[in-house]
């Protein structure tokens, strides 16, 4: 064997062990030999919850966003402002929130409509929200509080019969020596040695919050695996499965899937089909407390976010960031008892259900349970009637609010004509119930699968992988430009009125592409809407336009032009 392929040979055999270990690593994962009944039976309760709350609580509630001349921070702050390890650690002395009332808190969520919470146990400054044996930096010992919230938490969801989870961030760790730092050390006191970080620190209070806390965690929610490999995530393997019924999400690191998805801040736009998945978001900009960021979402906006989450199949867990006296701002609870008052009537078109058949409807969201639709109408039909785009027969259709009284169908093509009252019964998400037959026909989205040319394109990728209904194939540029062209020939004039798109890689890829859409209008390009993305796609409705060939054309991007979904619909 000559030298070349004996080189190889050797280096292919001292990969082996790293090659055995990752298998290794992923085999010895929890719950890969689960059957889909028992995964079903495991996801049962989170899948019909559809909504929790997130909190993210800890000391840098105290600083509440300001440091020196600096405000506008979050849950960040220590590393935002460079804050040096000893002197942070002197806010514990002025954290006691005497205020905290885990019923209070737990009755909010449940007046929300909210079934789960997920709290931060210890987020990325190393501060730990429960009493910990492993390290004293925590609220129990270095504090004059001098409780443990959490233990308090689980027994009022106990108590409430909400499910409890905990977050908690396994790799970045910037109040223990070693813990990592996604941004770099700021302080030589951080510096150490990330896997005795994990052994003494992160893997230890793994344990503790999955012992401690009687039934919960049900969700174990880890966050941001910076320098995670496969060999680190398998140190929480066999922690994690003695818990059998564990929920776990997909930011372990080290190649771990997870049971979910987490789009944050943003809704995927065909959400994630075959995979369960939960969109998390802020209340206002930030995840921990911050006193001058009062740009509080509006119930309206939340409400139709959790219509749009559940017609797509997804959970919709809405974050509050309480004070250091342990208090949920009173914007929060407000806002969220408007969300709970119209879940009162309408929780039914939520809880249980499993996306919708539509890929786009101009007027709302659609959710289903079984042969059932949950019609969520935003835009309430001037004419009286409601377009549906579903070919199926249907038996019976009614106002959620009026069950009894059946409204009047009719059958046109492929649509469905439902005439309504004059007036909405809810001026934000009216929902109105439709029963069909068989399995859904709806209409084929007019670009899916069409054929597609562009700018340039990747080695390995196909404009027409911008086409082809699956979000996780893209199209993307050749390397170096920033901007491009992707046309698609629809095959015919059809009628246009609103697209969407999404951007490949997680939204943390920030590509921020200004965009135009435009439609060949004999021998010129005529454009249509103008935008720009922020990291995963965007959505855009126009006054219709009939036109056989479009084109998405990124005027401008961060990194090469990419497009992993684009969608063209017409009224229904
Ligand atoms: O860095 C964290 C951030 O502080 C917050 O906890 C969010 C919530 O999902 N997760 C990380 C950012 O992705």
């Amino acid at each position: 064997m000559n030298t070349f392929r004996m080189t190889v040979a050797c280096g292919l055999i001292a990969m082996l062990p790293s090659i055995f270990s990752a298998v290794a690593q992923e085999t010895n994962a929890p719950n890969q030999n689960e059957t889909k009944e028992q995964r079903d039976a495991r996801m049962k309760w989170w899948r019909e919850a559809k909504f929790g709350m997130f909190i993210h609580w800890g000391v840098y509630s105290v600083p509440a966003g300001k440091y020196k001349d600096t405000d506008n921070h979050g849950e960040w702050i220590m590393c935002t402002a460079k804050i040096p390890m000893a002197e942070y650690k002197d806010y514990t002395k002025r954290f006691n929130p005497v205020k905290f009332n885990a019923e209070a808190w737990v009755k909010i969520a449940k007046a929300a409509g909210q079934k789960y919470i997920v709290i931060t146990s210890k987020h990325h400054d190393g501060f730990a929200m429960f009493q910990s044996k492993t390290s004293d930096y925590n609220i129990y010992d270095a504090t004059p509080f001098k409780r443990d919230p959490l233990k308090e938490l689980a027994a009022a969801c106990e108590k409430e019969g909400i499910k409890l989870g905990f977050y908690y961030s396994q790799a970045q760790d910037w109040g223990h020596v070693g813990g990592a730092a996604s941004r770099g050390h700021w302080d030589p006191a951080q510096d150490g040695d990330f896997d005795a970080y994990l052994d003494k620190v992160a893997v230890p209070q793994v344990k503790e919050i999955l012992t401690n806390y009687g039934q919960f965690p049900a969700v174990l929610w880890f966050d941001t695996p910076a320098t995670m490999t496969p060999e680190r995530a398998a140190k929480f393997f066999p922690l994690l499965k003695t818990r059998p019924d564990l929920i776990i999400n997909n930011r372990l690191g080290g190649g771990f899937k997870g049971d979910t998805e987490t789009p944050e801040q943003f809704i995927p736009a065909n959400g994630f089909p075959g995979r369960d998945w939960e969109t998390c978001m802020t209340l206002n900009g930030h995840w921990g407390y911050c006193q001058s960021d009062t740009n509080w979402k509006s119930a309206d906006d939340l409400i139709r976010k959790l219509a749009e989450v559940a017609s797509k199949g997804g959970n919709y867990l809405l974050n509050v960031g309480p004070t250091s006296e342990g208090e949920i701002p009173a914007p929060c609870v407000e806002i969220l008892k408007k969300v709970g008052d119209w879940m009162k009537v309408n929780s039914e078109s939520i809880y249980g259900t499993t996306g919708g058949p539509f890929s786009y409807l101009s007027w709302g969201r659609a959710s289903r349970k079984d042969h059932k639709l949950f019609l969520h109408v935003h835009q309430w039909p001037a004419n009286g009637v409601l377009r549906v785009p579903l070919a199926n027969k249907v038996s019976n259709a009614a106002l959620l609010v009026s069950p009894g009284k059946k409204l009047e169908t009719k059958t046109e093509g492929n649509l469905v004509l439902i005439s309504v009252p004059a007036t909405a019964p809810d001026a934000v998400d009216s929902v109105i119930t439709l029963d069909f037959e068989g399995d859904p026909v709806v209409p084929t989205p007019p670009a899916l699968n069409k054929s597609a040319k562009a700018s340039s394109c990747q080695k390995g990728a196909k404009p027409e992988h911008a086409l082809d209904g699956n979000a996780s194939t893209a199209w993307q540029g050749e390397k170096g430009t920033t901007n491009g062209w992707l046309e698609v020939d629809l095959g015919k004039p059809t009628q246009i009125n609103f697209m969407s798109f999404e951007e490949p890689g997680r939204d943390k890829d920030k590509r921020g592409q200004k965009y135009e859409l435009q439609y060949r209008d004999g021998e010129k390009w005529t454009t249509v809407v103008k935008g720009s993305s922020g990291g995963h796609g965007d959505a855009k409705t126009f006054p219709v336009v009939t036109a056989q060939v479009f084109r998405l054309e990124i005027k401008s991007a961060k990194d090469r032009p990419g497009v992993s979904e684009m969608q063209l619909f017409g009224p229904e």
